[in-house]
């Protein structure tokens, strides 16, 4: 294992600003109290829980504040010590909730980055996706050489140009492999850090791509494996080309980035953007099995996980891990997942 420590970094990302429902913030907690220590501890992991990155809420502007109380227009300045982002050509101005995504990322990047350092795995937990660039620009930053598997039934690739919905979580991929054309407001912190690039990047589980998101990833030399590569091959030969493309060598670390909505709603109820005809429970095991069984996995996201969503799970089944007797069908599956990444083997 390149992780000698044995050691989990926990973080806790409570942002839910890049999409539009009430809920993934809760994640991290839902999961503590569920019982992911003794989870953790179950398969022979120490860990070390850093707590919750802070989420930086909206600073109002005083322009806004001015229309709050007597209805006037917008001004051009701001004289509260607030950035302001004039309209123009240079940045991205209408990416839904960017001021809270952006600050916040750059507090993502600072914790991932102090975790890695200590050569711990580092398991963040959302949050929705938006989480993503700042810890993959983490990981790109520590380790030479590093690979990606992005876990999802969306792409995640669109720019703002392509967006239906202007949402950040439908782009962070897009943004880490630095396709975006203009500079995206608060981000300042990541121009001058290292990009990930797309030969390095496997794409596993789409099946839910939107019009213009297709062409990017066509044209963006990423490697990817739509459901239909994965019903034709059976996600053994998915996951071993996989790692070929990206790693041929065999000896990279690797950053996995999982979404929940991958796996089929039958599973996997509890998220905010179902898609049809997702990952079986088996399917995800093997992969998750197969990605650990490398040794070299140094980080993993687990995001889009929304507890307000969940239901009860009907236990016709005993559980070989200690999970809590109250958990709900996705939240028991999370802690299934994370304890297959770290190597959980039989059962
Ligand atoms: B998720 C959609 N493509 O851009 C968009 O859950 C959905 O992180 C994005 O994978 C889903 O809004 C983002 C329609
Ligand atoms: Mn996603
Ligand atoms: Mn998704
Ligand atoms: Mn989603």
């Amino acid at each position: 294992n390149i992780l000698v420590n044995k050691k989990v970094s926990i973080i806790g990302i409570p942002l839910s600003e890049g999409q539009d429902l009430e809920g993934v913030h809760l994640a991290c907690d839902d999961l503590r109290r569920l019982g992911l220590y003794d989870v953790i501890k179950s398969v022979g992991w120490d860990y070390e829980d850093v707590g919750d990155v802070k989420i930086e809420k909206k600073k109002m502007h005083s322009n806004e504040k001015k229309i709050l109380l007597n209805g006037n227009g917008p001004e051009k300045n701001d004289q509260n010590g607030c950035v302001e982002y004039e309209e123009n050509n240079i940045y991205y101005n209408d990416i839904k909730n960017i001021e809270v995504i952006g600050k916040s990322s750059e507090n993502i990047f600072k914790q991932c980055d102090k975790e890695l350092k200590k050569k711990n795995f580092v398991l963040n937990i959302g949050g929705d996706h938006s989480i993503a660039f700042a810890t993959i620009l983490s990981s790109v930053h520590n380790y030479e050489n590093l690979k990606l598997v992005w876990i999802d039934a969306h792409g995640d690739i669109n720019v703002p140009e392509t967006s239906p919905s202007m949402n950040y979580h439908g782009m962070p991929l897009a943004h880490a492999l630095n396709l975006f054309k203009k500079k995206v407001p608060y981000f300042e912190w990541a121009e001058k850090l290292k990009h990930l690039k797309p030969e390095n990047v496997a794409l596993i589980g789409i099946r839910d791509v939107d019009e213009y998101e297709k062409i990017i990833i066509k044209k963006s030399n990423i490697h990817y494996y739509s459901m239909f590569d994965i019903d034709k091959h059976g996600m053994y030969n998915i996951c071993k080309n996989a790692l070929q493309k990206i790693d041929p060598d065999n000896n990279s670390p690797i950053h996995v980035s999982l979404d929940i909505d991958s796996i089929d709603v039958l599973y996997a109820p509890a998220t905010g953007t179902l898609a049809k005809g997702g990952l079986t429970y088996r399917e995800i095991h093997l992969l998750l099995k197969m990605l650990a069984d490398t040794k070299r996995v140094v980080c993993m996201d687990l995001v889009e996980y929304n507890p307000l969503m969940d239901v009860k799970d009907k236990k016709l089944h005993c559980d070989s891990l200690p999970i809590h007797a109250d958990a709900t069908v996705t939240g028991k599956l999370c802690l299934e997942m994370i304890a297959r990444i770290l190597g959980n083997d039989i059962a």
